[in-house]
């Protein structure tokens, strides 16, 4: 069994609308000229350092946009919609991978299979449609009897996949503890994680109660930006690190996980060193961190982190001295970060035999290779707000789109 990181490909329609209140990078970058050939292939560069580091690297594939299933729905088309729901139908949102669905590996689920449900993401219009979508490649992907892929949950009851979820465990193959972070709505900003939500996915994938935790988001860590729990914190195998602010009972919450998992590593950024407003502007807790072959956990943080002078300096010394992670990678992945995504909204982690996925969702160098290739020759250079509706680059982001899965093999997924 092997931690496999599936990156959504960064789609040929990336731009920035604006379109997500309480993601202050997205808010303050609407109407800015987006880069969708670049932001691709910083995606493609991080997957090959992932690979660089012995990791097992997939991929998820870019929707159908605009979304004319969605706008038909509506009873328009995009020629005839409304700017707002132009720009809803076009978003390449689903890039952001840790959003699709909640995953529990098999071992900590009572029936042995590992289990994934995708996430219904109603709380944000314009990811509201990405679902039938990401259902249809998950059961593409996993659809050996080794998983078990569940529809959404249904709205009102919000949830937005595995970015509100964490695992720990002593080893990716161990059984583990599973602890869904819910938001209670009341202040600025939508919480758009709901409790109910994570109690039903909770059933769905027959977990252990005892090992199960629902754990409240604080409220601060929601107005001063973190839309999602993994915008301050993240887990792998034993090791929790977080912000000091991140969760609204912080001790009640430790005191119950030691419990559980008294070997857990609980590695803590104390507020007095690094900000709220510090994590979140360089997105230092939205990193992978990740267990190399040599048994080393390793943090891949976007180049914000590093310009971030106490951010980065709380880095240094926590590498310098004993801690649990020993390394610190830099990626670029501006694109996606001027809408709110850092390294670790790209992925979606999946803890399996990667004999048991479907090929055709699995890269090596040779196969990002390919899908640079396709990126180069067919995904706009830039889109600015004046060519949302511009017919022209509708009918060459759909090419893109269409080009990519022939050179994946993916054709089924052309009307998906
Ligand atoms: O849902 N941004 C995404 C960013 C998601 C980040 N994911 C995680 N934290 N796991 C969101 O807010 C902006 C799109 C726009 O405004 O056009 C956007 O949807």
């Amino acid at each position: 069994m092997r931690e496999i990181n599936f990156d959504g490909i960064i789609g040929p329609t990336h731009n920035y609308a604006g379109l997500s209140p309480g993601n202050l990078a997205a808010t303050h970058n609407a109407g800015a000229v987006a880069h969708p050939r670049a932001a691709a292939l910083q995606g493609i560069a991080k997957m090959r350092a992932n690979l660089s580091l012995g990791l097992v690297q997939g991929v998820l594939l870019p929707h159908r946009r605009p979304d004319q299933r969605w706008l038909s729905a509506l009873h328009t088309d995009y020629a005839a919609a409304e700017p707002h729901l132009k720009a809803r139908a076009l978003s390449a949102s689903a890039m952001w991978a840790a959003n699709a669905a909640t995953v529990s590996p098999a071992p900590d689920c009572t029936d042995g299979r590992c289990h994934l449900s995708v996430a219904n993401l109603v709380t944000m219009p314009h990811r509201s449609h990405e679902w039938p979508e990401t259902l249809a490649q998950l059961r593409l992907a996993f659809a050996h009897p080794a998983f078990r892929v569940h529809a959404p949950v249904p709205p009102p009851f919000g949830d937005e996949g595995a970015a509100n979820h964490m695992r720990l465990a002593p080893a990716h193959d161990a059984g583990g503890v599973e602890i869904f972070v819910y938001g209670v709505t009341g202040g600025p900003y939508p919480a758009r994680q709901h409790l109910e939500a994570s109690r039903a996915i909770a059933r769905a994938h027959a977990l252990d109660p005892a090992r199960t935790l629902f754990i409240e988001q604080s409220s601060a860590a929601i107005a001063a930006g973190a839309f999602h729990n993994d915008v301050v914190a993240v887990a792998n195998e034993r090791t929790l690190f977080a912000h000091e602010q991140a969760f609204a009972d912080r001790d009640g919450f430790y005191a119950q996980l030691r419990a559980i998992m008294p070997e857990v590593e609980i590695v803590e950024v104390p507020a007095s060193a690094v900000s709220l407003a510090d994590a979140i502007g360089s997105y230092l807790f939205n990193a992978q961190l990740v267990s190399t072959p040599s048994g080393d956990q390793t943090l891949i943080v976007p180049q914000e982190a590093r310009e971030q002078p106490r951010v980065w300096n709380w880095l240094q010394q926590h590498v310098a001295g004993n801690g649990p992670i020993r390394r610190v990678e830099v990626v670029d992945v501006r694109e996606s970060m001027a809408n709110g995504g850092g390294p670790a909204c790209l992925r979606l982690r999946v803890v399996c035999d990667p004999a048991t996925v479907d090929r055709r969702f699995l890269v090596d160098d040779a196969r990002l290779d390919v899908i640079a290739d396709v990126v180069t020759r067919y995904w706009p250079e830039t889109i600015g707000p004046e060519q949302i509706g511009d017919a022209a680059m509708i009918a060459q982001v759909e090419r893109a789109r269409e080009a990519l899965l022939r050179a994946l093999d993916l054709v089924e997924l052309l009307d998906s």
